[in-house]
């Protein structure tokens, strides 16, 4: 795994973490950490992203530890990444591709696999130009229009149109969705979509608040699907609550452009609860990493609410902790003053009664139009 930490970075983030939360994603997709590296830098190169003294000491540790690949933590350009293919003589992806990954594995719904399917193509087709060239050259200096160059055309003429049948496809899935929420908005019943972190805990809280049966795993990107479930507030009124994929650091835009059908659960909801692992020592990068996808779909205006979730693990001492005590005591030491925010913990069921009750006030201070 190589990072390189920004030098002067306001990001809430260190490469640590990031670096951390990279070998989680590569262990979700079977690979083994065998060695973290970090450089300091005021910016990744354009060419090679390390320093060429750094990329030296990668190659003798990568030799050592005779690992088969090696794996960036930022989205590495075409260039980039031949660069380091070619000096580093091993296997180079970037977290985008990780991420790829991990949803293609994922996936379970056909909705799910034609998202993945097209964000898989849109990522590799600006990097196939660079293949190409890259493994004429590994070939030794053949003519510099040899066939490489016109199966390269026959390949992008392909990807080409394999992400417009894609798109076809999932404009049908899309316009099925639309029909079901102007459905679903005609009967009146406001949703409240979960938003959050990868692993925060929404299915959990969805599941303990419905009852329903959600499949949750501590594992990155168990949920890549929408799942919406019907419950009754206290004051009697309905609600949908939908679940959907979560999000993460440097979330590949192919990503993003890939999932706007389901993304749009989020855009049709009136609030969003927002589910946040209380318990990392990162949680605030997490919340930022959220507010800032947030802020690229346009949500930021709809109304929130926090749950700050898994308390139950700032409890396993001795002591004899309960919803009540433990509550309680996390609201006295006062560091959450918003009044939009509650503790929760999903997997015992503490505060639920409250977030429910705030979910009906939140619901009520919102005006909603019937269409
Ligand atoms: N101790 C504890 N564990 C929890 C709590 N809520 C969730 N978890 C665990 O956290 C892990 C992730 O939970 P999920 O509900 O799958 O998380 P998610 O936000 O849906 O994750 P993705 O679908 O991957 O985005 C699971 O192992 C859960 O059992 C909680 O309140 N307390
Ligand atoms: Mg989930």
């Amino acid at each position: 795994m190589v990072a390189v930490a920004i030098k002067g970075s306001a990001d809430r983030w260190s490469a640590e973490d990031s670096i951390d939360e990279l070998a989680q994603l590569a262990g979700t997709a079977g690979a083994n950490v065998v060695g973290r590296f970090i450089q300091r830098l005021p910016r990744p190169s354009k060419t090679h992203y390390l320093g060429k003294g750094k990329l030296d000491e990668l190659l003798s540790r990568k030799n050592s530890l005779n690992c088969d690949v090696v794996i960036f933590d930022d989205e590495l350009s075409p260039l980039q990444q031949r660069n380091l293919e070619d000096a580093l003589q091993v296997k180079v992806i970037d977290r985008a591709a990780l991420i790829l990954d991990v949803f293609a594995r994922r996936a379970r719904t056909h909705e799910g696999q034609l998202q993945v399917e097209l964000a898989q193509h849109q990522y590799l087709f600006p990097r196939l130009a660079g293949q190409w060239s890259h493994l004429e050259r590994l070939g030794g200096g053949i003519g510099t229009r040899g066939p490489g160059e016109s199966q390269l055309e026959t390949d992008r003429r392909l990807i080409r149109q394999k992400i417009h049948r894609l798109k076809i496809r999932i404009e049908e899935v899309r316009k099925h969705r639309m029909l079901y929420r102007q459905r679903r908005r005609k009967s009146g019943v406001p949703v409240v979509a979960l938003v959050g972190y990868t692993n925060a805990g929404k299915s959990t809280l969805l599941n303990a608040l419905s009852r329903a049966d959600v499949f949750v795993e501590d594992k990155l990107f168990a949920t890549l699907d929408p799942t919406t479930r019907r419950l009754t507030l206290p004051d009697k009124s309905a609600v949908l609550i939908t679940d959907t994929v979560g999000f993460i650091r440097k979330l590949p835009p192919a990503i993003v452009t890939a999932f706007r059908a389901t993304l749009e659960e989020l855009t049709e909801a009136s609030v969003l609860l927002h589910v946040v692992d209380l318990t990392l020592h990162n949680a605030a990068g997490q919340c930022q990493t959220v507010e800032d996808i947030l802020a690229d779909l346009n949500l930021m205006d709809k109304p929130r609410i926090t749950a700050l979730n898994k308390i139950d693990l700032l409890f396993d001492d001795d002591k004899t902790w309960n919803e009540t005590t433990a509550i309680s005591y996390l609201s006295n030491q006062g560091e959450v003053a918003d009044k939009n925010t509650v503790f929760v913990s999903a997997a015992k069921g503490w505060g639920l009664t409250e977030l429910l009750g705030l979910i009906s006030r939140t619901l009520s201070k919102t005006a909603q139009p019937v269409s």
